[in-house]
């Protein structure tokens, strides 16, 4: 096993005091454990400002050079974004690999993507992850071949084949990939026919959505302390108190500093998310910087939704509240209003959570239904005139269309019950 140093620099000066340091070092060690990597020494640099050359700073590369040096280490992880001639400077003076904290999440990804889906999102992210660090610089070669890089020569042109190489691969797989979604889509639109409302965990990785997403569906997927155990979305059945049966999804967690590329390669496994009746924002509140963690993930919706993001179908979910407790002399977690206090590991809570969805599914949420009922069925008619609001309807011969507004709760109860 590559023995690893894990480096988290901090600028003192642009310090917000979000995040408390030795946790933002400990995600950091979590994130190379999270790929097997055997860390034997994390530390945490503080600079007054960044070094173009290094990040770091000549004192503290030598510094390092010496400890990868007297330690054996293959290894090192440097938690911020490197530019590639930082990247590149910093291996030729450890004498080892150098990787930023973007290429060791998208390494994490790439072990974990299962399926056909998961595994094209990876490889498109890493390949425009790759593709932006093809840059002019003072290569060896150039140097070597005494050829000046900016004036061109074969340096440029490798680049540009490189490039072009990774252009080529990218359109391919970014194919590849609406063909997946496509196929997805079909079955979605297959699964939205029967009117199930989806219910889907979003949340910082680590929190626990696993944990609550197999208590609330009676599933075992894999649920523990590592960060992004869960990589691709698993939708299950679960049943509401009411009777009303739902549909849960369990998804990829997010972490503060999420690579671009990655986010726009997991659009579409997002954007199906985000097209869910209720989104419980799972929240690890025994966290310290839990606070910073939802900032992250709100941002990222945010983002995905656009600024007028309509988040009025989100719960937010205060999970590990046994942790909080244990944490703070028993005392019980109060929970600010609308957010609902549970434990996923002792089940408390999570009744009410249940009850919560349920009361919002069937007050809220009026979408347009179209359903041709024949004349005969006049329970079915008359539930949709009781349950719902019928805008139109239009006669035929044996049957007649109706369209009305039902809650996604509703739907999917007059399936249920009638089968339409
Ligand atoms: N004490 C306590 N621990 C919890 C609770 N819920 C989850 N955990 C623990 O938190 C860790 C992470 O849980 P997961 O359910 O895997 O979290 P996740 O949000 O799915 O994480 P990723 O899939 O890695 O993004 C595990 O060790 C769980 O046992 C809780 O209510 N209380
Ligand atoms: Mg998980």
């Amino acid at each position: 096993m590559t023995k690893t140093l894990v480096i988290h620099p901090t600028i003192t000066t642009r310090e917000k005091a979000e995040r408390s340091l030795h946790a933002s070092l400990e995600e950091a060690v979590g994130l190379a454990h999270a790929i097997a990597l055997d860390v034997g020494h994390a530390a945490i640099v503080r600079l007054q400002k960044v070094t173009p050359a290094t990040y770091i700073g000549k004192g503290k590369t030598e510094e390092f050079a010496a400890l990868i040096a007297e330690n054996d280490i293959g290894l090192a992880i440097v938690d911020c974004a490197l530019t590639p001639v930082q990247q590149r400077n910093l291996e030729t003076a450890f004498g080892c690999k150098v990787i930023d904290r973007t290429a060791l999440i998208l390494e994490i990804f790439g072990a974990r993507a299962r399926t056909a889906e998961g595994k094209l999102q990876v490889e498109l992210a890493s390949l425009t992850y790759q593709k932006s660090r093809l840059v002019r610089s003072w290569t060896h070669l150039e140097r070597q071949r005494g050829g000046f890089g900016f004036l061109g020569g074969p340096g440029e042109s490798q680049i540009e084949l490189d490039r072009r190489m990774i252009g080529d691969r990218i359109i391919k797989i970014k194919k590849q990939l609406d063909n997946v979604v496509r196929t997805r889509t079909l079955h979605r639109a297959t699964r939205r026919d029967v009117p199930y409302p989806l219910i889907a965990l979003v949340g910082y990785t680590n929190a626990g959505k696993s944990t609550l997403f197999n208590r609330l569906t009676q599933s075992t997927v894999v649920a523990q302390d590592m960060l992004f155990a869960t990589l691709d979305p698993t939708i299950r059945e679960a049943v509401l108190p009411s009777g009303l049966r739902v549909l849960m999804s369990d998804t990829v967690g997010f972490i503060s500093n999420l690579p671009t590329e990655l986010i726009a390669a997991f659009r579409a496994t997002l954007e199906e998310v985000l097209s869910a009746d209720i989104l419980l924002h799972v929240r690890d509140i025994a966290h310290e910087d839990t606070k910073a963690q939802s900032d992250d993930v709100m941002g990222v919706l945010k983002s995905l939704f656009g600024k007028g993001a309509n988040l009025e179908h989100l719960i937010e979910v205060h999970n590990k509240i046994d942790q909080w407790s244990a944490d703070h002399n028993h005392e019980n977690y109060a929970a600010p209003a609308g957010a609902v206090p549970i434990s996923a590991i002792t089940g408390e809570g999570c009744a009410e959570l249940l009850k919560l969805i349920d009361d919002k599914l069937s007050a809220e949420l009026l979408a347009t239904y179209h359903y041709t009922i024949p004349h005969e069925n006049g329970r079915a008619i008359a539930w949709l005139y009781a349950n719902g609001q019928v805008m139109d309807h239009t006669e035929e011969e044996a049957t007649a269309h109706y369209e009305v507004r039902l809650s996604a709760a509703n739907a999917a109860r007059f399936h249920q019950q009638f089968g339409y």
